[in-house]
C-alpha cells in the first residue's frame, strides 16, 4: 500500500511586530517566528509556527529546520515514525533548545499535512471532534492600573478568565495587582497569577501564602521551571494549584515533574513538548495522573489537541500571530471555537508574510 510521501519543507523568517509583553523575566517586544511548510506529493501542504522568543535565535531555529528536510524527504508522511526516527539520529546531540524546537516545528506541519490530505481537522484525524475550549487572555507585568483596565477589557469581550505576570519586588505589589483585577473583573472571573520563574522556592512559599485566600485559579511556575523540588515544596504548602508547563522538554520533562509532586495543573507547550507527538504523550500521562491540562500560547493548533485531550482544562488565548494567520481562531462568548478547519486551521496572510520576511 502507498501512502502520501513528503517531497520538501519551505522555510521562512518573520519577525511579527506585537504590544509588547512585559514578565518577570524579561519583555517579549515581538514575535520571532519560522514558518515551515511541509510539502506533500498529494498536493496537501502542512503548516506550523516555531517561535523563537528572541530574534538572536530565528535564523539558527530556521536552519535547524531547513537542514532537517534531507532527513525526511521522500519519506511516508507518517509523523508518529518520523518523530521516532529522528530522536533517535539526534539521541547524542540531545532534543532539547532549538534542536528539539526544530523536530517540533517539523512534526507539527507533518502532522498538519496528514489531516489537510484526509480532508479533516486535527482534532478528527486524532480521532476525536472539535470542543469548544473556556478561553483565557493575558495582561502583562503592567502595574496595577493597567493591569486591572487589561482585565476589565478582557471580560467585556466576554472572556471568562484573565492571566497577569506579578512577581513584583513586594508581596503588596502582587497583592494591589490581583485585587485591583478581581475589583476590575468581578467575582465571576477566574483570575491566574504567573511568575515567570522569579522566586526563590524559600521566598516564594512566604510569598505565596499571602496570595493564597485571593481565590485565584492558578499560581503559575514560582520558581525554576526545572526545580522539581522546588515546585513540589511550594506545592504542598499552598492551597492555591501551582500551574506548570510550558517550558518542559517532553514528555519526560513532565513525568519528572508529576513524579516530584511539583505541579496540581499542567500546560504543556506544543513547540517544547514535542509537537503533535509530543502533545499525545503529555495528554495521556494528565489523563492517567487525572490532571487537569491547559495549553502555552499556540492557540490554533492547541484548541484542536485540547479538544482530544481527556483533562482539558483552559485555552490561553493570544493573538500575537494573528497578522501571519490568515483566518486565527475564534473566541465567542469566552469559548474557543475551532470547529469547521482543515488541519490546525492555520494558512498564511501571505501579504504580512512578505512584509515581515527577514
Ligand atoms: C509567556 C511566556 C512567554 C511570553 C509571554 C508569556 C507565559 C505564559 O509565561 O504563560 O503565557
Ligand atoms: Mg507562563
Amino acid at each position: 500500500m502507498t501512502g502520501p510521501k513528503i517531497t520538501g519543507l519551505r522555510v521562512r523568517a518573520v519577525r511579527v511586530p506585537m504590544q509588547p509583553h512585559q514578565t518577570a523575566g524579561g519583555t517579549v517586544a515581538e514575535s520571532p517566528l519560522v514558518l515551515t511548510d511541509a510539502f506533500t506529493d498529494q498536493g496537501a501542504v502542512g503548516h506550523s509556527i516555531t517561535f523563537t522568543y528572541t530574534a538572536v535565535a530565528l535564523k539558527p531555529t530556521g536552519d535547524l529546520i531547513a537542514n532537517l528536510a534531507s532527513m525526511i524527504e521522500g519519506e511516508p508522511l507518517a509523523p508518529l515514525e518520523l518523530a521516532r526516527k529522528l530522536a533517535g539520529r539526534f539521541r547524542l546531540l540531545g532534543t532539547q533548545g532549538l534542536v528539539g524546537m526544530a523536530l517540533a516545528g517539523i512534526d507539527m506541519a507533518l502532522w498538519d499535512a496528514l489531516a489537510r490530505v484526509h480532508g479533516v481537522s486535527l482534532a478528527r484525524l486524532l480521532g476525536g471532534v472539535e470542543r469548544p475550549i473556556p478561553a483565557y487572555g493575558a495582561v502583562g507585568f503592567d502595574g496595577t492600573k493597567a493591569s486591572a483596565a487589561g482585565a476589565e477589557e478582557w471580560t467585556k469581550r466576554g472572556f471568562t478568565g484573565v492571566k497577569a505576570k506579578i512577581g513584583y519586588p513586594t508581596v503588596a505589589g502582587d497583592l494591589d495587582v490581583i485585587r485591583g483585577m478581581r475589583s476590575a473583573c468581578g467575582d465571576g472571573m477566574a483570575i491566574m497569577v504567573d511568575y515567570n520563574q522569579s522566586l526563590a522556592p524559600a521566598s516564594a512559599i512566604e510569598r505565596l501564602h499571602a496570595v493564597d485566600d485571593e481565590g485565584l485559579t492558578w499560581i503559575e511556575e514560582p520558581t525554576l521551571a526545572h526545580d522539581y523540588q522546588g515546585h513540589a515544596a511550594i506545592a504542598r504548602e499552598i492551597r492555591t494549584p501551582i500551574q506548570c508547563g510550558e517550558n518542559w522538554w517532553g514528555a519526560l520533562d513532565m513525568r519528572h515533574a508529576i513524579e516530584a509532586g511539583a505541579s496540581d495543573y499542567v500546560m504543556p507547550d506544543v513547540m517544547k513538548i514535542g509537537g503533535v507527538t509530543g502533545w499525545l504523550r503529555a495528554a495521556a500521562l494528565a489523563e492517567t495522573h487525572a490532571i487537569r491540562l491547559s495549553n502555552h500560547l499556540w492557540p490554533e493548533i492547541s484548541a484542536q489537541l485540547l479538544s482530544v485531550t481527556p483533562t482539558a482544562h483552559w485555552l490561553e488565548y493570544a493573538d500575537w500571530w494573528n497578522p501571519v494567520i490568515a483566518d486565527p481562531l475564534r473566541v465567542e462568548k469566552g469559548m474557543a471555537d475551532c470547529s469547521g478547519v482543515i488541519g490546525t486551521g492555520v494558512e498564511w496572510r501571505e501579504s504580512a508574510v512578505e512584509k515581515y520576511l527577514c
